[in-house]
């Protein structure tokens, strides 16, 4: 047995897996992890920089080597600048993402993407609305195509406040305009992230992060939510459907294909072809007893909100998949695949199908993905992938898969709420739900696998908390048991009675890394039937696993947009105590909310707990 499994893994299917992938000589990103420890201390204090060629800098954080860059840059200007270059990394990767949507939402208007539609018209009439466009008496498509020149609008440089910051409470915007953090173009605040960060621009530590504040929430209330309620527009805005998840959504006598990225363009298309009678007579024609479409990371959870599709597993898993032997296919579009993914399925049969024109990957043959081609060539990818099915050696599915609920997004919630907030209002303002957080983000392996994720939410719907979760962390709650109706049993005894009621879980997932927009809009909502700010709420944030740039972003849009927000892993910040001060205590001055960084989930959910209950104070909650 792999000695180091049960530290590396919370998870049976994870452990498993990794004891196969030890058997079979394939390395890891633990492996991979280990061989980069000790880690760079500079790097993890954020007190080096590469931004220009008088570097590479350091700065010596116990005083005794050099205090400033060549360009006389101190360690705040240092740490500050590395930051903001993270969200505007993080924010960059949602909205283009978002773009790519909108994208397609063109060429549907214009008749060129075929297999392409409008799922959900009323979704479209209602957005278009909002940007101001007529749609009495006009056809679907013409709609789509106004609307989507609207939103192209929103990625520029007009000198207007974005569209979709119209959802935010009015005391909210009232506040960004007096901080001078109201989003304007999405791509203007990531082009302007990167200007005052180049060497002689902004050089104020406080200004840089004011304005890496309002480039999160250009991703936020921009770029993500565009994403968001595009894809909703095209793919249907998901309902509550039941679906299955962790390594044993495998299945030993079916043709595997695996969709792994964020953008469901592509695997949209692929759950088509997979559906079509004649691909699946081919795959029974090959003695396969049919075909297996599932997900990992975001693309799946997107797949898995819609559709109902099960997820295989979150970001840590990716490798260990197609350690089963068991995945004929995987298609990759983009964000949070590992440049590793080729070397490791070379070791087995499956075939590694990069997709998307600005994602390519070693090991990988590449077959892009766009409106016009889409549908014909997914065909193609599914019967190269029933042809694979032959190829396969032995396979190895360990474990069964665990049942989960997904697709509560904002209308689902409030459906099932009969329409309007006011039940959970209710339920908020009597006690029996204390409050929400929402639990988001990525695996890491500074942090055993799962671990945070699950920890922090069983000791918050313990404690009559509601979670909201998005992401792998959705991932890690649904393989953990806490999505299905009779895990209201895990809550206590005020949630879980309104659970019971509803017949809903503790835990609701509401999608993939974009999505976490959603969770801005219910708390936009509640706001407004209290007549409050988002910061009034009894609300919290926390990325307890976050490793990525675009978790960075989340965060950063979270609490500017007045939610506390508990961080697991501690960015690379410690070298500016300015710096900390600032996110941690400081913006609570400015935006009415900051960050905590908490690697420990245990107390994490304490800190969290505490944060709720004095929101419900200062409401008058308690009283
Ligand atoms: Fe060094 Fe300043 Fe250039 Fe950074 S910007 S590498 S601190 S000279
Ligand atoms: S996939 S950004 S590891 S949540 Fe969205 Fe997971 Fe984080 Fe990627």
């Amino acid at each position: 047995m792999l000695k180091d499994a049960e530290k590396r893994t919370v998870t049976e299917d994870g452990r498993l897996m990794l004891e196969k992938a030890e058997k079979d000589r394939i390395e890891t990103v633990w492996d991979r992890y280990a061989a980069q420890t000790p880690q760079c201390g500079y790097c993890e204090m954020g007190l080096s920089c590469r931004i220009c060629n008088m570097g590479p800098c350091r700065i010596d954080p116990f005083g005794e080597g050099p205090r400033q860059g060549v360009c006389g840059a101190d360690a705040d200007i240092i740490v500050a600048r590395n930051l903001g270059r993270m969200v505007a990394a993080g924010a960059a990767a949602h909205s283009d993402h978002g773009r790519d949507l909108v994208e397609v939402l063109a060429a549907v208007a214009e008749g060129k993407a075929p297999g392409y539609g409008i799922a959900d018209p009323d979704k479209l009439k209602r957005v278009a609305a909002e940007y101001g466009i007529e749609t009495e008496g006009k056809p679907p498509h013409a709609v789509a195509g106004a609307l989507a020149d609207a939103m192209m609008g929103d990625f520029g440089s007009r000198r207007k406040e974005l569209s979709m910051v119209r959802r935010a409470p009015a005391k909210r915007r009232e506040l960004w305009r007096k901080t001078g953090i109201m989003p304007r173009g999405i791509d203007r605040e990531t082009s302007e992230m990167m200007h005052r960060t180049h060497m002689g621009v902004d050089n104020g530590w406080q200004s840089l992060l004011l304005h890496a504040l309002r480039n999160a929430l250009s991703d936020g209330w921009g770029g993500s939510m565009i994403a968001t309620e595009v894809s909703d527009i095209l793919f249907g805005t998901p309902k509550p459907s039941a679906n299955t998840v962790n390594v044993g959504v495998l299945k030993a006598d079916q043709v595997n294909i695996i969709v792994h990225g964020h953008n469901p363009v592509v695997s949209e298309m692929l759950l088509q072809a997979c559906q079509s009678p004649d691909i699946i007579d081919l795959a029974k024609a090959k003695g396969a007893a049919g075909i297996n479409l599932a997900g990992l990371c975001c693309t799946g959870n997107e797949l898995l909100m819609r559709h109902g599709i099960p997820m295989a597993g979150n970001h840590l898993m990716t490798e260990l998949v197609i350690a089963t032997g068991a995945v004929d296919m995987m298609l990759v579009d983009y964000q949070c695949i590992m440049p590793s993914l080729g070397k490791t399925a070379s070791c087995y049969h499956t075939l590694m199908i990069s997709t998307s024109d600005k994602a390519r990957f070693p090991g990988m043959t590449h077959r892009e993905f766009h409106p016009e081609n889409a549908r014909d060539l997914a065909r193609d990818l599914v019967k190269e992938a029933v042809e694979n099915f032959g190829r396969r050696g032995r396979v190895y599915i360990p474990v069964e898969p665990v049942p989960s609920l997904g697709g509560f997004s904002v209308e689902a919630i409030l459906g099932a709420l009969g329409g309007t907030p006011d039940p959970l209002l209710d339920a908020v303002k009597d006690g029996r739900i204390r409050g929400a957080a929402g639990v988001v983000g990525c695996n890491n392996p500074k942090i055993k696998h799962d671990y945070g994720h699950i920890t922090l939410t069983r000791q918050l719907i313990e404690n009559d908390i509601l979670v909201l979760d998005t992401g792998c962390a959705a991932i890690a709650n649904a393989k953990a048991g806490f999505k299905v109706a009779e895990a209201a049993e895990y809550a206590g005894p005020g949630l879980k009675a309104v659970c019971s009621a509803l017949g809903i879980p503790p835990v609701l997932h509401m999608g993939s890394c974009v999505d976490n927009v959603r969770i801005l809009l219910l708390a936009s909502a509640l706001a407004d039937s209290l007549g409050c700010d988002i910061s009034d709420l009894p609300v919290a944030g926390s990325a307890p696993e976050w490793y990525s740039e675009k978790a960075v972003s989340i965060g950063a849009y979270f609490v500017a947009s007045g939610v506390y927000t508990v961080l697991g892993p501690m960015p690379p910040i410690t070298g500016s105590m300015n710096v900390v001060k600032l996110l941690t205590e400081g913006l609570n001055d400015v935006v009415g909310a900051g960050f905590a960084v908490e690697p420990d989930p245990e107390k994490a959910g304490i800190l969290i707990r505490r944060h709720i209950e004095s929101k419900r104070k200062q409401l008058g909650l308690d009283a």
